[in-house]
């Protein structure tokens, strides 16, 4: 394909300034005492045995114990997502093209990490004046500088060949001289309505292989088509799937099929830290996560499971607990730590409900499989379901498999 045809098929909206807070590397005190401690001690056992006295011999002994506490304790020591990228390669279980398109989506997190945090200060918040998106949503001022990193990230990292994103109408091929092999989609900034709030959102993310070429040489309604056709496959195919959580502290949860491992950005260093490492979603938990909002327009299956979670008689006197912050990714990282369930069905006026199943459900369900949980839409497995739209929406159950299972006995009986 031309290049100046690939180029048309690409839509990403201006780039825009970015500033991040410098980071400032800052020890306690106590950590500072300790090393003058272990150095003073270290020093003294290095002198002659001649001349060292009793005391100093004392500190000989405490010196090699110092030594070894300090090294021991390994408070310095970081297992960054660029180390463990490079463990998972070295035990082949992925490649480094992979490995790259990862880096590539953990920098597009740092960067929006920065935007979201500054966003009351920079004059971020508040819509963009683009007017709304594919979904029919309006688009927040955050929602564009998201997707332009993402987009950007993806695309220098050589390694993406077509993108699909929430704020993107299609596909997007990526120009010829920066292109590779996988397909990435991805929700730039999920939940972004509560953003002027200060309120958790996050990113979600999906990688595939090709299914086929995305190049159709001099036709434009081909290669377009054959992106659609990469991009609409099952969640069953995904290599990877993540997301990043930007709240207290913001953390990237991900799969590459083989466990999920939890990172959080230490903003002193700038990396990814491991601080989860092989999170287990518990089988059972009593917490629900629906908006209730829409009960009246819900199905009966849906109504009689909310009043069931909601009978004390049915659970020993107490009742499920409620949580819902309207943002899919604080809502499933609590689900998946705690967890319990998150429902988004299908109602009387939106029969699919509201999620994405490709950059939000599959991603989803991916990982809470890969976590021991499911991901359902009550009737059939996510990761079953082919895509036959790029925004195509399915209604979805996640979290704790008994807890969905549950969901989906009301189906059955
Ligand atoms: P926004 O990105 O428009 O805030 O939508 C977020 C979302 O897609 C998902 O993150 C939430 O779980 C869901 O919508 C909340 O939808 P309701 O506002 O209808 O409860």
């Amino acid at each position: 394909m031309a290049l100046a045809q690939r180029s048309t098929l690409k839509n990403a909206a201006a780039q825009r300034t970015r500033s991040a807070a410098a980071p400032r590397v800052a020890f306690s005190s106590p950590v500072v005492a300790q090393l003058r401690q272990a150095a003073q001690t270290v020093r003294a056992a290095q002198q002659p045995a001649a001349q060292r006295n009793v005391k100093a011999q004392a500190a000989a002994v405490e010196a090699t114990q110092a030594k070894t506490e300090v090294y021991n304790k390994s408070q310095f020591e970081l297992y960054t997502l660029t180390t463990w990228l490079l463990q998972e390669q070295r035990k082949g279980k992925i490649d480094s093209e992979l490995a790259t398109v990862i880096s590539s989506i953990s920098l597009a997190c740092k960067q929006i990490a920065a935007a979201v945090g500054r966003s009351g200060i920079s004059s971020l918040t508040g819509v963009a004046g683009t007017g709304e998106n594919v979904q029919g949503e309006e688009q927040k001022k955050l929602d564009v500088i998201s997707n332009d990193i993402f987009c950007n990230c993806l695309r220098m990292s050589g390694r993406t060949g077509v993108i699909a994103s929430e704020e993107e109408a299609t596909p997007v091929a990526v120009e010829e001289t920066d292109s590779g092999n996988y397909i990435v989609v991805f929700d730039p900034l999920d939940g972004s309505s509560n953003i002027d709030a200060g309120i958790s959102v996050g990113s979600i993310f999906g990688i595939y292989e090709p299914s086929e070429t995305c190049m159709v040489d001099g036709d434009l309604d081909q290669s377009l088509e054959a992106c659609i056709t990469n991009v609409c496959q099952p969640g069953k195919n995904l290599l990877v799937a993540g997301y990043c959580l930007y709240s207290s502290c913001h953390t990237m949860v991900l799969t590459i099929g083989d466990g999920v491992y939890g990172f959080t950005l230490d903003p002193y260093v700038g990396e990814f830290v491991l601080t989860h490492n092989r999170i287990q979603v518990p089988e059972v938990g009593k917490i629900y996560s629906f908006n209730e909002g829409n009960y009246a327009m819900w199905d009966e299956p849906t109504k009689k499971y909310m009043d069931s979670l909601k009978d004390p008689a049915k659970w020993g006197g107490k009742p499920y607990s409620a949580r819902y912050i309207g943002s899919l990714v604080g809502d499933f990282h609590r689900t998946l730590l705690y967890g319990g369930i998150y429902g988004y069905p299908g109602d009387a006026k939106n029969k699919n409900g509201k999620l994405r199943l490709l950059y939000e459900c599959a991603p989803m369900s991916f990982i809470a499989e890969q976590a021991g949980g499911m991901g359902s839409t009550g009737k059939e497995r996510v990761l079953d379901i082919q895509p036959t739209e790029v925004h195509q929406r399915v209604p979805l159950m996640i979290g704790s498999k008994k807890e969905v299972e549950y969901y989906e006995s009301f189906y059955k009986n």
